[in-house]
């Protein structure tokens, strides 16, 4: 695909986006395949970054099976997380600003250092600093949330906003591959999963984040200070005005989210 289809697909994208209106996936007329999908994430990023946004970290998608399930894509998938993307715990989010918010439990992690293409999950994990309890807020652009595998690359992978909760330090953290989560909207327990749901453990998804950075258009990498989201452990939640969602992940802690007009 020539660079300058890429970029107005991406403008549609990002626009689609800025004014909460879906769009039909794009290979409903166009056919694109994965990397033309991440060549297309690449620019609405760069798109942002002209406005001053800036990276700030990544994300993995569709790293458990429940994810895979409820949206019908059973591939992994990569995402960028941008600066106004980032919200602070118990921030509230608005529906008007959104196509059809969901919202999704996280482990996340900040990394100290660069993560290099090839590393171990053990040494992935020697190199954060912080080990958080996430809220991800998805909204796919696309109408009815339906989607194949390259139009959820190229539109970014549903990102929205990202709420970071409660931190531990790695040493405090331990073993992080069979945690109770349990996700309550408006106080009723709604979904509950084991951190084992993300690719048998979300450690795991830090050495996947460096390979899958290497091997995609866009030349970005994992860099010290960002943050990497590693997947919603459960389906992710529809919400409307007045919902509260809320997080809690066994010795981690809590996060949680309120939703308004
Ligand atoms: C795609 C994004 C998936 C996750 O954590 O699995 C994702 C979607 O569900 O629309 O963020
Ligand atoms: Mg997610």
């Amino acid at each position: 695909m020539t660079n300058d289809l890429v970029d107005r697909i991406a403008e549609r994208l990002d626009t689609a986006a800025a004014e909460a209106k879906t769009v039909p996936m794009i290979s409903i007329d166009t056919p694109i395949d994965v990397e033309t999908g991440y060549r297309i994430q690449r620019a609405s990023i760069a798109r942002r970054e002209a406005r001053g946004d800036g990276i700030v970290g990544h994300k993995l998608g569709l790293t458990s099976r429940a994810k895979m399930e409820q949206v019908g894509v059973h591939e992994p998938i990569r995402g960028v997380l941008t600066r106004t993307m980032h919200l602070a715990d118990d921030a509230t989010i608005s529906v008007a600003e959104h196509c059809h918010p969901r919202v999704e439990p996280e482990v996340a992690f900040v990394l100290d250092a660069a993560l290099e293409p090839g590393i171990s999950p053990a040494d992935a994990m020697a190199r954060v600093r912080h080990v958080h309890v996430a809220l991800e807020v998805i909204d796919s652009r696309y109408e009815n949330f339906k989607f194949t595998l390259a139009d959820v690359v190229a539109d970014n992978c549903s990102s929205s906003r990202f709420v970071m909760g409660d931190r531990t330090a790695p040493a405090d953290a331990g073993d992080l591959s069979n945690l109770g989560v349990v996700l309550t909207l408006n106080g009723e327990v709604v979904h509950t999963a084991s951190t084992a749901a993300v690719l048998g453990d979300p450690t795991l998804a830090l050495a996947d984040l460096a390979t899958m950075l290497d091997h995609h258009p866009g030349g970005l990498r994992a860099e010290a200070g960002q943050v990497l989201l590693s997947g919603g452990a459960t389906a992710a939640v529809h919400v409307k005005p007045g919902d509260v969602v809320e997080v809690e992940i066994e010795r981690l802690g809590k996060a949680r989210v309120r939703v308004a007009e």
